[in-house]
């Protein structure tokens, strides 16, 4: 938590030269000169994991001061006011239709081992001009099958100005910012600006990029490293080695951005994403089914193979470095993605039969943005001259002092006096929300959450505050302004309270948050809603009484039980030092020992093709775990072992289970299409770099994959393979 403004001046200088004293140690973890290891070793680090109780060094023990557990100074807002700039809608990637000619060289389904000199900083010598793990394990999967049909490329690299802002609406539907005025870097016109060491984000430039994707329209995402090549060279967090993870694609492995897959600036990776329908293999394989299909451009649909009630919208694709994901995703490294069908085709005039006619416009044939309003939470905080800033040392979470929205700082948004459609992401480190939207009076105006994660929900929801929010979960809503007056004005609020970075500390009432009495400066309003005008085209959209009704799995026989325990007090038993870390967080499957994550361990391996129904149990000590399982959405069976715990808006599918403090979750999940090495873990990412992940494998649906597969060891030079450092007993 954060000291309040009001603290005294000798307790907010101690505050602030304990930060700077931790941030010499952050700095050093950060580029590689000491390890976590070592700090335990030293003493800095308790064996809980956190900083030790040292004067001087830990503003989180009480002071000389007093006894609020406490942290830095609240970031310095420079004058500026909240809701006193308007929020930037994303800045669309761009979508290259002639891949072959975009793309040099030219993408091909293994990696490409062409050589080029390696900087000294990294070793120099030789190595690939692309970081994927090279050979046929590694190669696209069914690359011939599934050409790429749309290239898009981007830069990772340090804060710049950005002069090529698309945001996909006219000014006039983007609050009235002008595409043409170039966009530096920062939160606020009136907050500084950032410097490249401190927020790498795509192509260095906010606002967030948003990537629109069509089914069956598969994409080759060249991402190119551009960090700096020096280690040091990062502002104090963040590391230059990265991996893309598209979460929550249905993909082969190799485009998982698995943790251990990482590559190295001046290196790109191909990621081939060919967005298929689940069940491509056994379901409509044909394509003779209009609900599963991809819009046309005019109109129409083109079918595709698959299951159409595999159908997902809402996606983002994120860093997932080892050991690093926590630092580098709040640096900037995160990306929104759009998946457009014949279900959810983003145009809300077309009446087909198919298309659900969601709040979104009339202009285009898909992917209309003008009423679908993609919205990235993220709480940050900065220092005292206003640069990004970041703190590692307590294992329970990190918390920001300071609400952004896509990046902003507390903005607002014009809108109609009609239905608008915001595809709510919680992007933040360790922070869950809790969402209503209050009018003037302070009561709350009724919201329809239309989906959970990916999915849209089989049914929508009604609700005036939606359930609890964390890490990487989506939820969508739709919000009817058609009765606000012109001119009058709304906020979204934040109802969840923490006091630390382990869960939240209490759910507040409207009136409660919006009092101003919490300690928690991200509590509150954080976006206005500003009614401008009437509709200037008539509201055709509709919110159909239902949306996606969940794939039948009652047939497939369950092949297979697991239980995965997340817990404290985890053990590392590898000694591998690339692939195996450790901390204070753990996960115990099938009734073994807790351990800490080994990307070169097989915890998991289920059949390909098969069906199985996963446990994902907390272990308690007063923690909750939001926990992602990649690669396949799963149905909730149950919540703390019964059925009737599951509320209407989990009955969809989910990617992102929060387990709450001792409580657990059971789903049902399939195996299909693609195979390789994927990942479960904590997605309060300081919990997941701190030891709380694992790997799982889908390897035996046909060549070329060996069982078990090789673990990827990546270096400038090249990435090598060594056999896996451990199975579990269960895994197979
Ligand atoms: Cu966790």
């Amino acid at each position: 938590m954060y000291l309040p403004s009001n603290a005294s001046k000798a307790r907010l200088n101690e505050a602030e030269n304990a930060r700077k004293n931790r941030s010499e140690i952050v700095k050093a973890l950060s580029q590689g000169q000491v390890s976590r290891r070592e700090l335990i070793k030293w003493g800095l680090f308790t064996t809980a994991g956190l900083l030790a109780p040292i004067r001087g060094l830990n503003p989180f023990v009480s002071s000389a001061f007093g006894s609020i557990p406490t942290g830095f100074p609240s970031s310095p807002l420079f004058g500026v006011k909240p809701f006193s700039q308007p929020m930037p809608r994303p800045d669309l990637f761009q979508r290259h239709g002639n891949v072959l000619t975009f793309l040099n060289p030219v993408p091909q389904a293994e990696a490409n081992q062409t050589l080029q000199a390696v900087d000294p900083a990294l070793g120099g010598g030789q190595g690939p001009i692309e970081g994927r793990p090279p050979g046929p394990v590694w190669a696209h999967q069914r690359f011939h099958l599934f050409p790429p049909r749309v290239a898009v490329a981007a830069t990772q690299k340090g804060a710049t100005t950005n002069f090529t802002y698309n945001p996909g609406v006219p000014s006039h539907l983007n609050s009235g910012i002008l595409p043409s005025d170039p966009i530096p870097l920062r939160f606020h016109p009136g907050l500084p600006t950032q410097l490249p060491t401190h927020v790498w984000t795509f192509d260095g430039t906010i606002p967030p990029k948003l990537l629109q994707a069509r089914y069956g329209e598969p994409i080759l995402f060249r991402h190119h490293n551009g960090l700096p090549v020096h280690v040091t060279q990062n502002g104090g967090f963040g590391r230059h080695t990265i991996t893309t993870h598209e979460h929550n694609g249905h993909h082969g492995a190799e485009n998982d951005g698995f943790t251990g897959a990482y590559f190295f600036p001046n290196q790109f990776y191909d990621y081939h994403w060919p967005f298929v329908l689940a069940g491509h293999d056994t379901v409509n394989v044909d394509a003779t089914d209009p609900r599963a299909g991809r819009p046309n451009g005019s109109g129409g649909i083109t079918k595709v193979p698959g299951d159409w009630h595999e159908t997902m919208s809402t996606h983002w694709f994120h860093d997932h470095m080892f050991g690093f994901t926590s630092q580098n995703v709040y640096k900037g490294n995160a990306a929104l993605l759009n998946i457009y069908s014949a279900l959810d085709r983003g145009n809300e005039e077309i009446n087909d039969g198919v298309n659900l006619r969601l709040p979104s416009g009339t202009n285009k044939d898909w992917g209309n943005l003008d009423y679908d309003v993609s919205l990235l939470l993220s709480d940050k905080a900065w220092d005292s001259n206003g640069q990004l800033h970041f703190d590692i040392f307590d294992f329970d979470g990190f918390l920001g002092d300071m609400m952004t929205v896509n990046l902003a700082y507390k903005p607002y948004i014009e809108v109609e006096a009609r239905k608008y459609r915001f595809r709510i992401l919680n992007g933040s480190v360790s922070r869950f929300f809790k969402i209503a939207i209050a009018n003037a009076l302070g009561n709350a105006v009724p919201m329809t959450q239309i989906s959970n994660d990916g999915n849209l929900l089989p049914h929508p929801v009604t609700l005036t505050a939606l359930d609890q929010q964390g890490i990487g979960e989506r939820y969508e809503i739709v919000v009817d302004f058609s009765g606000v007056t012109v001119g009058q004005k709304l906020w979204m609020v934040n109802l969840c309270e923490h006091q630390d970075g382990k869960k939240p500390a209490n759910e507040l009432t409207l009136a409660e948050a919006l009092s101003g009495k919490s300690a928690d400066p991200c509590v509150g309003k954080f976006l206005e809603f500003r009614v401008v005008r009437k509709p200037l085209n008539k509201d055709v959209s509709v919110v159909p009484s239902t949306l996606i009704p969940n794939p039948d799995l009652s047939k497939i026989p369950v092949a297979r039980e697991r239980i995965f325990e997340f817990s404290n007090g985890g053990k590392q038993t590898s000694i591998n030092p690339v692939t195996a870390s450790v901390g204070p967080w753990g996960i115990r499957t099938n009734g073994g020992d807790t351990l800490d994550a080994d990307f070169g361990r097989i915890s998991a391996a289920p059949g390909f093709g098969t069906r199985e129904i996963w446990t994902l149990r907390n272990g308690g000590g007063g923690w909750d775990h939001p926990v992602h399982i990649h690669f396949e959405e799963g149905q909730i069976l149950a919540r703390d072992g019964s059925a009737s715990n599951v509320p209407p808006w989990e009955k969809g599918r989910k990617d992102v289970y929060r387990l709450h403090p001792g409580g657990s979750v059971t789903i049902t999940m399939q195996f299909r299409d693609w195979g390789g090495m994927f990942m479960e873990h904590c997605h309060n990412t300081v919990h997941e770099d701190n030891a709380m992940l694992l790997r799982w494998e889908i390897d035996n649906g046909g060549a070329p994959f060996l069982k078990p597969l090789p673990t990827p060891i990546p270096t400038p030079q090249g990435v090598t393979f060594i056999a896996p450092d451990d199975i579990l007993p269960t895994a197979f």
